[in-house]
């Protein structure tokens, strides 16, 4: 083996900090099974031989956007036929079905509408606070906080302690895409940028709201703006500790602008996955989103670095349209036999990673 990759093995051994060259270098190595062996080794450091998961429900209040991403195929113009808005008796009637699966979580994102006021989406916060009151909304995207701001005039702070108080309990990672600005100008120019995604996450870490993080990758960017999209978040973590986990999310390219670019390899993916393991040293947890890599990938990620396989989704719009072939959701049973085939031990966790329940075999 190189000399260079025994280095990047003992620092890893020894829990130092890998420097963006080191990154570099792990993503044009070719032994996929060393990368794993090393990801996995910083997990079963962080949280030993358990497997995460949670009980929860997405939930997308409109797909009417005006910002139209070149790489989704989720949101569409309002006067799309297949253009919808919920109201708010809908959100909390999706919420309250989700309570006999033991939800504990409900994930709520939508598109950057042209006409809702800042009122409708604090409403829909309130509603589900009254009518289901034990549950964790870890709701919009820092993009859409940032839209909330532009329509309301408020400031970030002021929006994030209106939602707070409304009963938002953390923000979910999306709109991360990868930072770079030349990425972001190609594809997605209309909203918010890499710099503000950060600004806003900081905020709310500050405010004593966790987060998520995630990066979309397999697109038009380089390698070098993914790793640079990694070292971005581990600054972050380094100054607030307020990320929980990082999601790497595969591009789906079918009905999108950018449906001539070819869908990530297993290869790539659990390539992806690891390295994030591997550059992330300050974040806890990697999370596999089943829905995008695949269930089959999600059960082998688990040994490229990956501790949380994320919840039972139930309903997914975004993956979905640019043409997943996963199901919507999964059953608690299923992830826990997942989980088990693959050696690990599962752990209901809530939002917020409390251990809920730890689970062992011919039990549920
Ligand atoms: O922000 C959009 C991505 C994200 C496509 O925080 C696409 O726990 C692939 O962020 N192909 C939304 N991806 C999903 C998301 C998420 C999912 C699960 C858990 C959490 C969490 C967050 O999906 C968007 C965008 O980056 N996306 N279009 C596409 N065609």
């Amino acid at each position: 083996m190189d000399k260079l990759y025994k280095d990047i093995e003992l620092k890893v051994n020894n829990n130092l900090r890998l420097s963006k060259e080191e990154g570099l270098a792990l993503m044009e190595c070719q032994d996929l099974l060393f990368l794993g062996k090393l990801a996995r080794e910083v997990k079963l450091r962080k949280t030993g031989r358990k497997a995460f998961f949670n009980v929860n429900r997405h939930i997308n209040l409109t797909n009417i956007c005006i910002s139209r991403c070149k790489f989704c195929a989720f949101g569409v113009d309002k006067n799309d036929a297949k253009a919808y808005v919920m109201s708010i008796e809908e959100v909390v009637n999706k919420g309250l079905e989700a309570l006999p699966q033991g939800a504990t979580e409900l994930h709520i994102v939508s598109g950057l509408h042209p006409e809702k006021s800042f009122s409708y989406y604090l409403n829909v916060i309130r509603e589900v606070r009254k009518h289901i009151p034990n549950i964790h909304i870890q709701a919009f995207t820092a993009v859409e906080i940032d839209y909330f701001a532009q329509i309301s005039g408020l400031s970030i702070k002021e929006v994030l302690q209106q939602l707070k108080e409304a009963g938002l309990g953390s923000l979910p990672g999306g709109g991360a895409e990868v930072f770079s600005s030349r990425v972001r100008q190609e594809l997605c120019a209309k909203k918010a940028s890499g710099e503000r995604w950060l600004e806003i996450m900081e905020t709310a870490h500050r405010m004593g709201l966790r987060t998520n993080a995630t990066m979309l990758f397999g697109h038009i960017e380089t390698i070098e703006e993914r790793i640079d999209h990694l070292i971005k978040l581990r600054e972050l973590q380094d100054k607030t500790g307020g990320f929980q986990s990082f999601i790497p999310l595969p591009f789906h390219p079918a009905n999108t602008q950018l449906e001539n670019i070819k869908r990530t390899t297993a290869y790539e993916e659990l390539k992806m996955i690891a390295v994030s393991r591997l550059m992330l040293d300050n974040f806890d947890h990697i999370k596999a989103f089943w829905i995008m890599l695949g269930i089959p990938l999600a059960q082998i990620s688990l040994e490229f670095g990956v501790d949380d396989l994320d919840g039972t989704v139930v309903e997914e719009k975004i993956t979905h349209a640019a043409g997943a072939q996963t199901k919507e959701g999964i059953s608690k049973e299923e992830l826990l036999e997942l989980i088990f085939t693959a050696g690990y031990i599962p752990v209901e966790r809530d939002t917020v990673y409390n251990e809920l329940k730890i689970y062992e075999r011919n039990e549920t």
